[in-house]
């Protein structure tokens, strides 16, 4: 595998590439052009510039997180096709300059929904939190004021103001969109990138829901076992992957990660390792990475991913806010390095008590 840390580019993140580049382990990094908007053809100059500044750090790119999708494309209308041949353009220029790796989601309207994005814990951290009532009780407007007052000034990825003053278009957009109209959807976007991640050797990785079951009564798909592997056989190319995230398919304490990480064989692209830590079923907020600080195993985790043979890049995913860092929420350096140090110890360890070098 290739630790990694996400960066959202020098104009959008406060953590520096310099940083990056002390953190033992990390030789490469997950970045986006983040002024993009979904639906955009990436140009090939910004891309070669992005390249230029990263390696120019002794750093390498390991993927793209994210190449966004445009509603169109997620809601079947017409305007999709224009939205999918800018998207295989920006697939091709990425595969042009050697990016091989692209993780996306499909999720109507909202990418992941916390509730609160500094809930404080014992030890005096703050997290990023989610409970069911305080979303029941809230309309996708409040929702997105609440998330947009809590930030700290960043702009977070999938909240963007521009979007979010669609919210009630968008809503009225989806309303005769359900799951099965959704998997279509995706169906059609992926047998139509498919050719092009066969000529370039694009590794597509589908981010799951966060969480992982229907908010605000939109529908959700990548959730379970059983979607994910449906999705991977009604497109069955190995570029159709998906990024196993931890802390998203574990919202559903349903969810067995080790067995899902197995079942996935061949097919796991990009890997998110984090820790949730459970008060009941539907509060959870985000832990160390540590096994001991939250409710998932690990050990466990990192071992399934080991047994499968995986070797794509995997990043600690949100951490806490500590040491009176201030940053977007869930994306300080200092608990990712906490994160990214633990989660190569544990992987240095399987490695050795296997007999590897
Ligand atoms: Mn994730």
């Amino acid at each position: 595998m290739e630790m990694t840390l996400r960066w959202y580019g020098s104009k959008f993140d406060s953590v520096t590439l310099e940083q990056i580049r002390q953190v033992p382990g990390v030789k490469s990094i997950i970045t986006t052009l983040y002024d993009t908007k979904p639906g955009e053809a990436w140009k090939l100059e910004d891309i070669r510039a992005l390249k230029a500044e990263v390696e120019a750090a002794g750093l390498k790119i390991a993927g793209i997180e994210s190449v966004n999708i445009h509603d169109a494309i997620k809601i079947g209308t017409p305007d999709r096709e224009e939205y999918i041949e800018n998207y295989i353009t920006t697939l091709e220029r990425l595969g042009q300059e050697d990016i091989h790796m692209v993780c996306y989601n499909f999720m109507p309207v909202f990418d992941w929904t916390r509730t609160e994005l500094a809930r404080k814990r014992p030890d005096g951290s703050t997290v990023l939190a989610y409970n069911q009532a305080a979303v029941d009780a809230i309309n996708p407007e409040e929702m997105f004021n609440s998330i947009n007052g809590d930030s700290n000034g960043f702009v977070m990825p999938g909240w963007e103001p521009e979007r979010m003053a669609r919210v009630k278009e968008l809503f009225e957009m989806y309303k005769d969109v359900d799951d099965e109209k959704l998997f279509e959807n995706l169906k059609y976007f992926l047998e139509r990138i498919m050719p092009t991640c066969d000529k370039y050797d694009i590794n597509m990785a589908i981010h799951p829901d966060d969480p992982a079951w229907s908010v605000f009564g939109l529908p959700r798909i990548i959730i379970n076992k059983e979607n994910i592997l449906r999705m991977m056989k009604m497109v069955d190319n190995p570029h159709n992957g998906v990024t196993f995230c931890s802390g998203s398919y574990g919202t559903n304490l349903e969810n067995n990660l080790p067995d899902m990480i197995r079942s996935l064989k061949g097919r796991i692209h990009f890997a998110h390792v984090r820790n949730l830590k459970f008060n009941s079923p539907t509060d959870f907020e985000e832990s160390a990475h540590l096994s001991s600080d939250g409710s998932f195993d690990m050990y466990e985790l990192m071992k399934a991913l080991y047994d499968i043979g995986f070797d794509g890049p995997i990043r600690p995913d949100h951490g806490r806010m500590i040491w009176g860092e201030v940053a977007m929420p869930g994306y300080g350096l200092y608990d990712r390095a906490l994160g990214a140090a633990y989660l190569n110890g544990l992987w240095e360890a399987i490695c050795k008590s296997e007999g590897q070098k």
